[in-house]
């Protein structure tokens, strides 16, 4: 077959490249030349173990290659963002042009698949309408639907083949279509529904995490004040074979978690109460970490503190909405000096990449993200460069043995 994907991002590109070893002929279409570029040379712009080695072996073997508008073809997957509007509303702008685009190149028989994480009714109300420009008879001669994609950044190629996924088509036929369209690649179960229903999916799945998070969150605020730690309360709890708490934190990033359950409040914003909350208490995580770093800070005079890890979360370098910038702002809205460091974000000006440089002369050192390398932090040598010995571990990630034995005073997010 050939399939032309429009957006070559976190998503457009590793699926692209699926696609591709999996025996079709793949045009990786995106506006931003330098992707397209990268790509014709066999070279990524985004960072995912294993897609690099995969990208160069397809575009070599020529059946991927890259290009600024689409081209005619058996099938056309958009995969462009949906991102948020400052009022929280979901801008679909990307969608819109990328369905605009293709509608020239399409033929009976075609399928077109909507991969971004939408509002639901976005295939039938804003996608439907345009498709019908082409003249040609929606479910029977184009067979339109939505399959979201279900993978965690840091091992996208992998839960790409093996994860199950849903098939959401406009009629019967378009979810067939599909389903045998991602099972050259998926090994994982595809799942048959409409498009409503895979929009509601994906946003539930999402939205099922914020809540859960969102409640450990508050439970984490209401054992600081009750004098429990949260992380063993947590733990404990779930012994119990139907609990199943999420962790708490400085808050929750990325692009998907953070963003999608504001897409249903759009819609129902009376009846999406939890969801709504859920939102705000995640959001409010970062002022409630400063609140604590300001209390720790009482009577330094020009205090100045480090973060280690500023991504969204763990071992990866995306830093996406992560709450951990956030904090960084407010933080020096309150007047205090910050400096950051994150081995995995590199050439970035106010993120360092030397431990030493970036403790030396703070009075607090506030753990953001577990980063696998933050495990044994060298507290001893750590403690000698900074005015303060302070530590907040934002994660629960750090046995603090060795900070205590070096002198510092330690804190805990959720714990008094
Ligand atoms: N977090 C917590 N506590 C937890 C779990 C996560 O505070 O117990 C925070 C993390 O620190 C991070 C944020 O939540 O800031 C989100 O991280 P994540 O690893 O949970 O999720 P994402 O955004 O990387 O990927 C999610 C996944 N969705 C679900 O697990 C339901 C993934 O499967 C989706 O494909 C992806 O969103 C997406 O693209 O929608």
């Amino acid at each position: 077959m050939k399939i032309c994907v429009i957006g070559l991002g976190y998503i457009g590109l590793p699926t692209a490249a699926m696609f591709a070893a999996s025996g079709n002929q793949v045009v990786g279409v995106d506006r931003n030349p330098k992707i397209v570029e990268a790509l014709n040379q066999g070279k990524i712009t985004i960072e995912e173990k294993g897609l690099d080695r995969l990208v160069r072996q397809v575009v070599e073997d020529g059946a991927l290659c890259g290009s600024s508008v689409p081209e005619e073809a058996d099938a056309f997957i958009i995969a462009v963002p949906t991102p948020i509007t400052a009022d929280k509303k979901a801008d679909m702008s990307y969608v819109i042009a990328s369905t605009e685009n293709i509608v020239p190149y399409l033929k009976a028989g075609d399928i077109i698949v909507l991969e971004s994480t939408s509002p639901v009714g976005t295939v039938d109300q804003l996608m439907i309408p345009i498709l019908e420009t082409s003249g040609l008879h929606i479910g029977e001669e184009l067979y339109v639907g939505h399959s979201p994609e279900r993978v965690i950044p840091g091992q996208i190629l992998q839960e790409l083949v093996n994860n199950s996924r849903i098939a959401g088509g406009i009629n019967p036929v378009s979810a067939e279509k599909i389903a045998l369209l991602y099972k050259s690649f998926v090994k994982g179960e595809i799942y048959l529904t409409d498009t409503r229903t895979a929009e509601l999916c994906k946003l539930a799945e999402n939205t099922y995490r914020d809540v859960n998070i969102a409640f450990a969150n508050e439970l984490a605020k209401i054992c600081e004040n009750m004098d429990v730690n949260v992380w063993e309360a947590i733990a404990l709890c779930n012994k119990h074979p139907r609990v199943n708490i999420h962790q708490p934190g400085p808050g929750v990033g990325g692009h998907c978690i953070a963003v999608d359950p504001w897409f249903i409040v759009e819609k129902q914003p009376k009846t999406a109460q939890i969801i709504n909350l859920s939102r705000y208490t995640n959001d409010s995580m970062p002022f409630h970490v400063a609140s604590r770093i300001l209390n720790i800070l009482t009577g330094i005079p020009n205090p100045q503190v480090t973060i280690l890890g500023v991504t969204y979360k763990p071992n990866v370098d995306d830093m996406r909405e992560s709450p951990i910038l956030h904090l960084i702002e407010i933080l020096k809205k309150e007047g205090i000096s910050v400096n950051a460091f994150d081995p995995y974000v590199k050439n970035n000006e106010g993120i360092s990449n030397d431990l030493q440089e970036a403790v030396t002369g703070s009075d607090l050192l506030i753990l953001g993200v577990h980063h696998d390398q933050f495990k044994n932090l060298p507290f001893a040598e750590l403690g000698k460069l900074m005015d303060h010995k302070n530590f907040l571990d934002t994660r629960n990630f750090i046995s603090t043995e060795d900070a205590k034995a070096a002198g510092f005073h330690c804190y805990l997010l959720g714990s008094k």
